[in-house]
């Protein structure tokens, strides 16, 4: 089986692309993609070298050549992760996000539908169901609630979800969508919240908060999003949207003083800033479906999984100071600059 995947070079994709070349040497891992800022060949040392992977640089909004790469590759299942992925981005920058979410994801559908995939899984978010508020803690996502977005990011989500099911009821191209809660763990981009809680409580650095910190996000361990969507391409049926969530709800501000807590740094340094435009009040997932159905479970609680990620980030320095030091400077001046100054 030849298995393409988007976005690998970035968070979960990497995480997919490991979980997939090690545990499937018989069949062959191709990464497709474009290495924006997000992307990462460092995160693919650990499997570059196996007879079962091969990477390719380019976008998936690139018609002419996301053509070739399907004629010469001829892939049985494609999985995309490729998108721009940070919500504070979409706000100040939207136009990209439609690019690559939807124009992307659009023409991968057209080379699936060409090339006659037997199957298209689409990596979708449960931002798409918009927020919950804070005080009805009995309201969860199911496959069924309405989509309803707030930021730019989660729109541009939204639509690519519209084309991957249209594309299953007018062509009849064998689809699948995940839609997942907030995932954390291993080669986590310090843009967002959990690797910047960590990064910066390391270097003894103020930790932006927005609002008053108390919105709420239900947090998955990459890995057991890893498991959830190889099971879902091997055993979900097309046309399915299956949720993954492990309920995991923490506010922010919880969070934060966990991971304090754990590296033995005060709480003095957390700062409240500005609160981001739209915040989404709360996520919560119900994965019922994909239990029941499909038998999955998560292994990690929070408890684990987030020791399992602070020691991670505690033994691959490199990894993330290579970021920091890097163009990422000069976003977090521009995103934060006025905020955190002292
Ligand atoms: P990420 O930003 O870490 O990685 C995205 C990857 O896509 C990068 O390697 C980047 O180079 C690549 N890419 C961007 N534009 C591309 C293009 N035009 N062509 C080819 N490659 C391109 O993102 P992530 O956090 O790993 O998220 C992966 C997917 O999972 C996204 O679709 C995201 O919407 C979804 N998702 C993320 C979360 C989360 O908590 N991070 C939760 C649910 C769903
Ligand atoms: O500096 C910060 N301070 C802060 O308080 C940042 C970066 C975030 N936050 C808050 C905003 C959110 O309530 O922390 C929470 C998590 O923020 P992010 O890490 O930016 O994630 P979120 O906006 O919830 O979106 C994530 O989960 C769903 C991913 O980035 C998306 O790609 C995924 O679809």
């Amino acid at each position: 089986m030849k298995i393409l995947v988007t976005g690998g070079a970035g968070f979960i994709g990497g995480n997919f692309v490991h979980h997939m070349v090690n545990k499937y040497p018989e069949d062959q891992i191709i990464n497709l993609d474009l290495l924006t800022y997000a992307g990462n060949l460092e995160t693919l040392k650990p499997v570059e070298d196996k007879p079962n992977y091969k990477f390719v640089r380019g976008d998936i909004a690139d018609r002419d050549f996301v053509m070739d790469l399907f004629d010469r590759e001829r892939p049985d299942f494609v999985v995309n992760f490729a998108a721009e992925s940070h919500v504070d981005r979409s706000i100040t920058d939207p136009g990209v996000f439609v690019r690559t979410n939807v124009m992307g994801t659009q023409v991968l559908l057209d080379a699936s539908k060409e090339y006659g995939v037997k199957r298209y899984h689409q990596v979708s978010t449960d931002e798409v169901y918009g927020d919950l508020p804070l005080d009805r803690p009995d309201l969860f996502f199911h496959e069924d609630t309405p989509l309803h977005t707030s930021s730019p990011y989660s729109s541009s989500k939204a639509s690519a979800d519209l084309f991957v099911l249209a594309y299953e009821r007018t062509y009849g191209l064998p689809v699948t969508i995940s839609r997942c809660s907030n995932n954390y763990g291993p080669y986590h981009f310090p843009e967002k919240f959990i690797p910047l809680i960590i990064s910066r409580a390391l270097a003894d650095e103020k930790i932006p908060v927005y609002g008053k910190g108390n919105n709420v996000r239900d947090w998955l361990h990459v890995s057991d999003h890893c498991e959830a969507i190889d099971l879902i391409l091997r055993q979900g049926k097309p046309g399915e949207v299956y949720n993954v969530g492990g309920h995991n709800e923490k506010t922010n501000l919880e969070v934060v003083k966990t991971i304090l807590a754990a590296l033995d740094k005060p709480e003095s340094l957390i700062e409240f800033v500005t609160d981001r435009l739209g915040h989404d009040l709360r996520y919560a997932i119900d994965p019922t479906k994909l239990e029941t159905e499909l038998g999955w479970k998560p292994k990690y609680t929070f408890e684990t999984g987030i020791r399992q990620t602070i020691d991670w980030y505690l033994e691959n320095r490199e990894w993330w100071e290579n970021i920091i030091s890097g163009d990422y400077a000069d976003y977090f001046e521009k995103m934060y600059g006025e905020d955190l100054a002292e």
